[in-house]
């Protein structure tokens, strides 16, 4: 059992090495929330995959911390005595608002594991100890930056190259890196930026021998998904329209896609994470760790995930070195086979380096009891 003393709350910044451009926005830097929960016996991380703006989701930096102060650390100190895994429950008079909850949920499990001195990875009943890394590739002015930066990831190793694409910024492109590499495993992106009105680009997208497209329509609309999966050859993977389990489960019974993207703070944090990856693993749907340019903290959960047995796809678990100069955690290095090493440690096995966690902090505001 665990009872949490304290909740600190930090908001970070940290510059990206390049910006990093989706059909919904551009990010010059990563900015989120950290939680550090203080318990009896140890002290937990957790790292919320919101950003500044409602624009991946309905999620953004400040509402999450607002959820945090006024509804869910309120409830988690009412709740005294817990385990992690009883949370869910905890925050269930709660609607929605996964990304904030995902936050103190892998907190407190990351302080309790610690406590006892097991992995994330082994929690998870993971089975590898690498995993295969892939590179979202964010939408760039021109072709040539985008065909140089293609090259130089799979130059590191990168075992699959996803390109974000938006309507105006597909066809020549996915054209222009098929042409360069005809072989490689190449996905793309659209974050919900097309409509069924789009079809001539679906079906010029369906002739690259693409491993998926990920997230081609409005992440409310599971039923023209099943429409556009019927009429494509491509496999179709649903990342911001699954928010839990059930979401994944109704998915694949309509057949909206046949590949999911798993990201533990969208569907709120690593126990829903772990549901969703048995509900696809009993359906035989591939599943692979989704990112969203986490810090070290985030990117060590990921890690942890990643190596379950169904997570069959390389994910967009990338090197530290692809978002930052200096991480706030020791970084995590890619090797030049394009695998990356689960976080063995208690935990998710890695810390804050205290100067850098001082030097990246913006606001830090602490919950107690
Ligand atoms: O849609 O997968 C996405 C980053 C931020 C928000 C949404 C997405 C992404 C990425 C980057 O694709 C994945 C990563 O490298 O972390
Ligand atoms: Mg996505």
């Amino acid at each position: 059992m665990t009872r949490v003393h304290a909740i600190e709350i930090r908001f970070v910044s940290l510059p990206l090495v390049r910006p990093f451009r989706t059909s919904f926005g551009t990010s010059i830097s990563k900015v989120c929330l950290l939680a550090r929960v203080e318990t009896d016996s140890a002290v937990g991380w957790g790292e919320c995959v919101a950003d500044v703006e409602p624009g991946f989701s309905e999620e953004w930096n400040d509402g999450a911390f607002l959820a945090i102060r006024d509804f869910l650390a309120p409830a988690l100190f009412r709740a005294g005595d817990v385990k992690a895994r009883e949370l869910d429950m905890v925050f269930g008079f709660v609607r929605g608002n996964r990304m904030a909850k995902a936050t103190l949920i892998d907190a407190v499990l990351d302080a309790e594991l610690r406590a006892r001195g097991e992995s994330l990875a082994s929690f998870l009943d993971a089975e590898k100890d690498r995993v295969e890394c892939g590179v979202s590739l964010g939408i760039t002015p021109t072709t040539e930056q985008l065909l140089e930066q293609v090259q130089e990831h799979l130059d590191q190793g990168y075992r699959r190259i996803k390109l974000k694409i938006e309507p105006g910024t597909d066809v020549e492109r996915v054209e222009a890196v098929r042409a360069a590499h005809p072989d490689i495993a190449l996905s793309v992106d659209a974050n919900a930026a097309y409509t069924l009105e789009d079809m001539a680009v679906f079906d010029a997208l369906d002739g690259f021998g693409l491993l998926m497209i990920e997230q081609p329509l409005h992440h409310e609309d599971l039923v023209r998904h099943a429409e556009l999966q019927r009429r494509l050859a491509t496999d179709l993977c649903l990342d911001e329209s699954i928010r839990s389990a059930a979401d994944a489960t109704a998915a694949i019974e309509i057949g909206a896609c046949r590949v999911v993207n798993v990201k533990q703070g969208r569907v709120g944090g690593v126990f829903e994470a772990r549901r969703v990856h048995d509900a696809c693993r009993v359906a035989g749907v591939p599943v692979w760790c989704g990112g969203m340019l986490e810090t070290g903290i985030g990117r060590a959960t990921n890690l942890a995930l990643a190596a379950m047995p169904g997570f069959s796809l390389p994910g967009d678990t990338s090197a530290s070195s692809r978002y930052f100069d200096e991480d706030l955690t020791e970084p995590f290095v890619m090797a030049p086979d394009g695998t990356m090493a689960v976080p063995a440690g208690p935990g998710i096995g890695v810390d804050p380096h205290p100067d850098r966690l001082r030097t990246c902090t913006t606001r830090t505001e602490l919950l107690r009891p």
